[in-house]
């Protein structure tokens, strides 16, 4: 047996071809679900479909090197290995093509997420962790392609914390740190940039990560030519090969129709990465799209007659079969046999999964059914409500949306009426919204007895004899119990680890914690945050540092698109409890003071947004979240950290809640509502103003996400009846944001005898220099006076016109 790879040296010829076979069926097997996955598509069952056929051989030398413990972040393509690891079944398949919301049909994303969007659960329906060294762990995927590699490089610089850190409990979730993480990519999206960052950082950390890249030339109908120069990704990240002198990475090129090739080179490449945490790139040339790109168009329409004789003559599993026959694993007409068996077998578990996708939704009909029929009698529009009904039981293929029209529109028709039969109408109605609509929005935030805003607040206690000190001593003495007391926890920036951080927050915290947890990395947001989560999907709690607020917009893709949906996309099957430090708001010049809040609120929702007004709340965030099991963005302020604060002496142990506002200076006048450094001014203009005859209540909001649990906001309003938000974000940001929440989430509107108000920074970027400050962001004058011109539209008589 010539070609027989080398791994399987020891194992008799039958367990090799037995093992080779099943390898060949499950190729076959996943080529047949993307065959009828299509046809489903076309046919109107299923909405979008992108599937893993001509990418199946690879899949199946990489599944033999994955070992339990082991991690994946990587894209649609992946099917094949998730069959091949026993993580996917037919069923499963097209259940997630459907939309299955039922976790046990579609464990991958309980129907969230088109199919193709692969994960496995790290954590029971309670939010436990399982063993994550007893089974194979996949990351769940997301669609803007290149996004799974920053997590890659976290989830394998994990195993490299579990190996050299002392003290962690690694139980359950790492063996002396041999998991390897496993990424995917194809070939045009490695013209992402996260692409490059990733493949320099991992270098960089020399982290165990194999990243294959699924070479089929093509990115949809965009050629390799017009993605990466001199068309080859291998060749030119050949200045990352290690060498004697230096580390790097190893590369290897292998075609992805070579079977005993690809075998051996996954071997080796697995136990490179995880003996020696050496990276390893695999560029995997010469795949095909035996169905072009999805099903929202043809292939046919730009690629050359050449190209698509070639792509049928390079078929993965077209030359796999050749391959058995030629080494005499098997004969044409066993494998027809094994083939015609398959197709029969995904036929069977595609209908499967359809009736269980359809019977609940048939039985909900049939509730509406009855109702209407019944409805209909006794009402005066009967006419229209049969007409309804009809159309309803029309349909062989009914979907929850034909329902709710049915149910919803007849009430209607009854607005005037009233009957035992439109009550039971309405609570059906409402009964079904409070069953069903959780299955479309529940685990935003964690729903575990974890959960960030289940965290009880301890305040900050004092010695009567409490010096004053600045702001960052209190913040570096509360990161000085959270590392002590955690071996699990680490943090990592620019400037964090041999400084301590630009404002040293993490002063002398390095050479009692070691660089590996207090650590300084290269300028590269994208892949910080990306450390961060995967880190945190194995358990450790990272703290990722962005050195100012106005360069968490590399990072924002990821804490969007990522971060933020790790609970929502998993229905809380996996965690990230990753916090973010970052420090902003005003300091000076466009990019350095910066509040862009509105936006961040608006992007990262799933995520906890924070914004302490000094050193000690901000230190007791940090508390509270260690404690809970949920992502967060802390931003501490800019201009506090040599402010001085008294010395609480309860370090380490104070926790500031999350959802809960605190009313900093009580009043009777006005409510005025504010956050950050911008607080601190409210405060002193609230001092100025009752010189002149206006008491002011001030509120600092301290968590915009979530935001006023309590309604606390609400009581205030009752008792002052005026309202304005100030901020230094601009008109329409966080200040809006706030507005909307008072006003449609507590209902404050019919408390108001004045306009609400917002008062924010102008338009524009902040100018530098003090001057620039002065005219771009509210002053203590902007404040007086906007709050002055309130009382003075509703009594000009008590506050004449001020200018
Ligand atoms: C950031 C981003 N831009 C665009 C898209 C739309 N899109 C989806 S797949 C794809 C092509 C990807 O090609 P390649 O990486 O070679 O993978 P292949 O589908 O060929 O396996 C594009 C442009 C996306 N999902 N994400
Ligand atoms: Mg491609």
């Amino acid at each position: 047996m010539q070609n027989k790879p080398e791994t399987n040296k020891d194992i008799s010829f039958e367990g090799f071809k037995s093992e080779v076979l099943n390898d060949y069926r499950i190729a076959v097997i996943s080529r047949q679900c993307s065959l009828l996955g299509r046809r489903e598509v076309l046919t109107g069952k299923a909405k979008f479909g992108i599937f893993g056929d001509g990418k199946e051989v690879p899949q199946l030398a990489w599944a033999k090197a994955y070992k339990d413990g082991d991690w994946r972040s990587g894209y649609y393509r992946d099917q094949t290995f998730m069959m091949a690891i026993g993580n996917l079944t037919i069923e499963q398949f097209f259940a997630g093509l459907y939309a299955h919301t039922d976790i046990e049909a579609d464990p991958m994303t309980a129907g969230r997420q088109m199919g193709g969007h692969f994960g496995t659960h790290s954590l029971d329906e309670k939010g436990n962790w399982k063993d994550l060294t007893a089974q194979k762990n996949s990351s769940p995927d997301i669609s803007p392609t290149a996004s799974q590699m920053p997590r890659l490089l976290g989830l394998a610089q994990a195993s490299k914390i579990f190996r050299n850190v002392e003290g962690i409990d690694t139980s359950g979730l790492s063996e002396n740190g041999n998991e390897v993480a496993w990424g995917t990519i194809g070939n045009a999206s490695t013209s992402e940039g996260m692409f490059f960052e990733t493949i320099n950082a991992g270098g960089v950390l020399q982290v165990p990560m194999v990243v294959s890249v699924w070479d089929d030339e093509y990115g949809i109908s965009v050629h390799a030519k017009h993605q990466t120069t001199k068309e080859s990704i291998s060749e030119i990240l050949k200045g990352y090969q290690r060498d004697e002198e230096n580390k790097g990475y190893e590369i290897f090129r292998v075609d992805g129709w070579d079977y005993p090739k690809l075998i051996d080179t996954y071997q080796r490449a697995g136990a490179l990465a995880r003996k020696e945490h050496t990276p390893v790139l695999i560029h995997v040339l010469e795949l095909t799209q035996p169905q072009g790109h999805s099903t929202s168009g043809s292939h046919e329409r730009y690629k050359s007659r050449e190209r698509l004789d070639w792509e049928k003559e390079r078929d993965c599993n077209a030359k796999m079969r050749e391959w058995i026959i030629a080494n005499g694993l098997a004969s044409d007409e066993e494998l027809s046999e094994l083939e015609r068996s398959i197709k029969k077998q995904v036929r069977e578990g595609k209908q499967k999964a359809w009736n269980a996708y359809l019977a609940p939704i048939l039985q909900e009909r049939q509730e509406v059914m009855e109702i209407l029929t019944s409805l209909a009698s006794v009402s005066n529009n009967r006419i229209f409500i049969d007409k309804l009904r009809n159309a309803l039981a029309r349909g062989n293929e009914p979907i929850r949306k034909d329902v709710m029209i049915a149910a919803r529109k007849a009430l209607r028709y009854v607005i005037n009426e009233e009957s035992d039969e439109k009550n039971r109408l309405q609570d059906w109605l409402n009964g079904y919204f409070k069953k069903i609509q959780p299955k479309y929005s529940s685990h935003l935030h964690s729903e575990s007895d974890k959960k960030a805003t289940l965290v009880k607040e301890i305040k900050a206690t004092y010695d009567a004899d409490a010096p004053d000190v600045d702001g960052r001593i209190i913040i570096r003495d509360n990161f000085d119990v959270i590392f002590g007391e955690n071996p699990d926890a680490l943090v990592f920036g620019e400037d964090s680890g041999n400084i301590g951080d630009v404002n040293q927050g993490l002063e002398g915290l390095q050479e009692k914690y070691g660089k590996l947890r207090i650590a300084d990395v290269g300028i590269r947001e994208a892949t910080i945050l990306g450390q961060g989560i995967g880190m945190a999907m194995r358990g450790l709690r990272p703290i990722a540092e962005i050195q100012y607020l106005d360069y968490l917009m590399y990072a924002l893709q990821l804490m969007s698109d990522d971060l933020a949906t790790v609970q929502y996309r998993t229905l809380g099957r996996q965690k990230a409890p990753l916090i973010v430090r970052t420090r902003g708001h005003r300091l000076e010049g466009i990019w350095h003071s910066g509040s862009q809040l509105g936006g961040i609120l608006n992007l990262i929702r799933g995520i906890n947004v924070l914004v302490p007004r000094n050193m000690t709340k901000a230190a007791g965030f940090y508390n509270t979240l260690m404690e809970g099991d949920e992502p967060a963005l802390i931003v501490e302020c800019l201009n506090g950290y040599r402010l001085k604060e008294k010395m609480p002496n309860n370090i380490g142990k104070m926790k500031t809640p999350i959802g809960v506002v605190e009313v900093v200076k009580e009043g009777t006048d006005i409510t005025l509502v504010s956050y950050g450094s911008t607080l601190r001014l409210v405060e002193e203009t609230s001092r100025e103003l009752l010189e002149v005859g206006i008491n002011a209540e001030v509120i600092d909001v301290q968590s915009l996400l979530p935001m006023d649990l309590d309604h606390d906001i609400l009581k205030s309003v009752s008792k002052t009846n005026r309202l304005m938000v100030i901020d230094e974000d601009v008109p329409g940001g966080a200040s809006a944001y706030i507005l909307e929440h008072i006003l449609n989430e507590q209902d404050a509107y019919n408390l108001l005898d004045s306009p609400p108000r917002t008062l924010t920074s102008k338009p524009h970027r902040p100018a530098y220099g003090t001057d620039g400050d002065y005219f771009s962001k509210p002053s203590t004058e902007d404040i007086f006076e906007a709050v002055y011109n309130v009382m003075h539209e509703m009594s000009p008589a008590d506050f004449p016109k001020l200018r």
